[in-house]
């Protein structure tokens, strides 16, 4: 197995020559940068040449933040390039399309979203729907390891953006009424056949043979028993045809829209970006009191929404129904980002993370999983079932240096080096072998190795 090394010297790893860590680290530094230029599209990076071949949101927020140890004003341009496509309520699509690709380079494409007979949308082609709030922290991660007259002056441009980003979550998207942001299909959490959206998708009236109408792509380029089914998929389209048929108008979602789930990670990443964006305005000369604000209303909300004392786990809120989802899943680790998290939570989270359900620990003999491996359901090779993700294992591994557990995420930094390191910048890895999976030249693998090379 790839992660950890037990009992290795200080700087000499196990396996001999090319092993030291400062090879390592020469190593992957090589590889994620060349991964990065070759995933490069004229005024944003892909997420993957075959699979993804056009702009996504919360991957180019990832890309940034690994973009500016090498390419600080690639990174910028990243982030111009996505929010150029924004909505005027506010909204950042996550999928920006390509107009210079082929139609059928991508399921479902912009045929399919048909954006421009939407009010408010953007020129450019895009989804109508959203990902993880994820661009104020990266942009101010991205400020703060390159400050510059120029990176002011994106902040400046960037930050009224962010604000209506935050706004149109918080706002158009309270559809539960407690403060939080509903998500309105699994593919906005980013993690989307995650078992978090099972039961609640259970719920979604849809008939697997309507996917004979369509043709995916996905499992043109990845083994289809890697990825989502057909029935996940056609309640994939049943959803966005809802949304579209109400042109991604957000208003009386409750009583209209067969899919409304408050999702931990969107939530904890809708806090962070508060307390990023008070750093901000800090830069641009606005009030940070607001944002301050804001954020410790959002954690409270966090915490007496989807948290659950009698497992004392964070789990996503299914609005329609009004409980949590019995799932335990990587999204219940993914509060620890908040840094105003309470103590009995930050405790809580730690206990989740190092139990046997996800292995987290000082010196880490498998790699962090997405789902409960314990759980009957855990699936080594599916998605989001269960193989283990950087971008999941990198968020945990910023939420525990914000927390000061200096020494658990040192055993997770290492064990996304030694990954990555063994296998190349795979989309998604093998929880129990560290085999890579899905896409052989993943952007946000690349960009947050680079960001824990350069962090640890
Ligand atoms: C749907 C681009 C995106 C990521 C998501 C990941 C996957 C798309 C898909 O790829 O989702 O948005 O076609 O499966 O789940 O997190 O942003 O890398």
């Amino acid at each position: 197995m790839t992660a950890g090394v037990p009992g290795g010297a200080a700087g000499v790893r196990a396996g001999g020559p090319g092993r030291t860590d400062t090879e390592r680290a020469a190593r992957l530094r090589r590889l994620a940068l060349a991964t990065l230029d070759a995933n490069w599209e004229h005024d944003h990076t892909v997420p993957s040449r075959t699979l993804y071949p056009h702009q996504w949101s919360w991957d180019s927020a990832f890309i940034a933040v690994g973009l500016v140890h090498a390419r600080p004003d690639r990174a910028w341009r990243e982030l111009r390039t996505l929010f150029a496509a924004q909505w005027a309520d506010g909204r950042v699509p996550h999928i920006v399309f390509n107009p210079a690709l082929r139609a059928g380079a991508y399921f479902p494409g912009p045929e399919f979203w048909d954006s421009a007979r939407a009010d408010g949308a953007p020129a450019a082609a895009t989804s109508g729907i959203v990902q993880p709030p994820v661009h104020a922290p990266a942009a101010w991660l991205v400020h703060r390891r390159a400050p510059s007259e120029a990176s002011v002056a994106a902040l400046r441009w960037l930050y009224p953006r962010l604000v209506a980003q935050q706004r149109y979550l918080t706002e158009r998207r309270d559809a539960g009424g407690g403060g939080l942001a509903a998500i309105v299909h699994p593919w906005e959490s980013g993690l989307d056949n995650s078992p978090a959206w099972d039961a609640p998708l259970a719920a979604v009236p849809a008939d697997e043979a309507v996917m004979r109408a369509y043709r995916r792509h996905d499992t043109a380029h990845a083994d289809a028993a890697h990825r989502p089914t057909d029935l996940d998929y056609a309640r994939y389209v049943a959803l966005v045809t809802a949304y579209r048929a109400g042109r991604y108008q957000d208003e009386a979602l409750l009583g209209r829209h067969p899919f409304l789930v408050e999702c931990p990670l969107v939530n904890a990443a809708l806090g962070v970006s508060e307390q990023a964006l008070a750093r901000i305005a800090t830069v641009v000369g606005a009030d940070p009191g607001p944002h301050r604000d804001r954020a410790a209303r959002i954690t409270q909300a966090l915490v007496e929404r989807l948290f659950d004392p009698v497992t004392g786990t964070f789990r996503p809120r299914d609005v329609r129904a009004d409980r949590l989802v019995p799932a335990r899943t990587v999204l219940g680790l993914m509060p620890l980002i908040l840094p105003d998290l309470p103590p009995a939570q930050v405790r809580a989270v730690l206990a989740e993370a190092c139990s046997p359900r996800f292995g987290l620990a000082a010196r880490m003999d498998r790699p962090l999983p997405t789902h409960d491996r314990t759980a009957p359901d855990f699936e080594p090779l599916r998605y989001w079932r269960g193989p283990s993700w950087l971008n999941t294992s990198w968020l945990l591994w910023r939420g525990l240096r914000g927390h000061r557990r200096a020494d658990l995420a040192a055993g997770l930094r290492e064990s996304m080096l030694d990954l990555v390191d063994a296998a190349g910048c795979h989309e998604y890895f093998h929880p129990d072998t560290g085999a890579g999976l899905g896409s052989p030249a993943f952007s946000w693998t690349a960009a947050l190795v680079l960001d824990a090379l350069a962090e640890g």
